[in-house]
């Protein structure tokens, strides 16, 4: 694992396939191979901000990530044993900001769980969350930020359900590394998904409540 995440760290893609494939066949489950992966890419990010790699380098891991994802992803599809459909989620991360690697594991955490998850991508504006949240009678509105310059976007989302009013018809759910649960009072939004287990958990809750 401690390979993988070197790997990964150092953007070396193929080392990185190499090692996540061993770790799967060793028995290591998914979701234990995710949460190493993230808590590696944020000391790529705190090695960034100390200026001790650059741009080329943090693009680099995040490309070892996104193919590590995509060795990792199915087994978590297989550990998990959807029941019926849980809810309908519109997500996206928010206008501005590109960063989309912790959304795209929540979907994959939510649609192994029997979530239906409607991905609008990243840079998306907060007009269209609203409008596909209506189109398909979405239950639950997630929205990423990975900046403080772009966590404002959040906010947006929520006004925005306010002022056409239709803020009641979703739970708004918010998440990525700059997040907390003060920014998600002031936002007006209704949970925080510190991470993609915390976001499951919190939105099978949701669910349960809102079906009785
Ligand atoms: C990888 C990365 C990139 C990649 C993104 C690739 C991609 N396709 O996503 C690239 C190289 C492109 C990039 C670009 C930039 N980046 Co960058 N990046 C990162 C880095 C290192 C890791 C992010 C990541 O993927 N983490 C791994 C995932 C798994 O973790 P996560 O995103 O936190 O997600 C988890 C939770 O937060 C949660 N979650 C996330 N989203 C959601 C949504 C919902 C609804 C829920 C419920 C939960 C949830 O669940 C996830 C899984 O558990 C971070 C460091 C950090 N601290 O996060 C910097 C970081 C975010 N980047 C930063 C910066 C400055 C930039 C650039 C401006 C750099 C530049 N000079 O150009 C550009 C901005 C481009 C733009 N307009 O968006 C800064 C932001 C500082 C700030 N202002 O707040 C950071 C913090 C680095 C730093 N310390 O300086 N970046």
């Amino acid at each position: 694992m401690e390979e993988l995440v070197q790997a990964v760290q150092n953007g070396e893609e193929e080392q990185a396939l190499a090692a996540a494939r061993a770790v799967l066949e060793a028995g290591t489950p998914a979701s234990e191979i995710i949460a190493a992966l993230t808590a590696g890419m944020r000391e790529v990010g705190q090695r960034f901000a100390r200026m001790e790699i650059f741009l080329p380098e943090m693009i680099l891991a995040a490309h070892a990530m996104q193919a590590v994802m995509k060795v990792v992803e199915p087994h978590l599809a297989a550990a998990a044993t959807p029941a019926a459909k849980r809810g309908v989620v519109v997500i996206g991360t928010v206008e501005g900001d590109m960063h989309e690697i912790g959304k795209d594991i929540v979907i994959a955490l939510l649609r192994a769980s029997g979530f239906e998850v409607h991905d609008l991508g990243a840079n998306v504006n907060p007009l269209e969350f609203v409008r596909q949240a209506e189109a398909v009678s979405a239950d639950i509105i997630g929205a990423s930020a990975l900046m403080t310059t772009t966590m404002p976007g959040q906010k947006e989302i929520v006004e925005l359900l306010k002022a056409k009013g239709v803020r009641d018809k979703y739970h708004v759910i918010l998440g990525g590394a700059p997040v907390t649960a003060e920014w998600v009072q002031e936002a007006g939004a209704d949970s925080w998904g510190e991470n993609a287990g915390v976001a499951v958990e919190v939105l099978e809750r949701v669910m349960a409540e809102r079906r009785r």
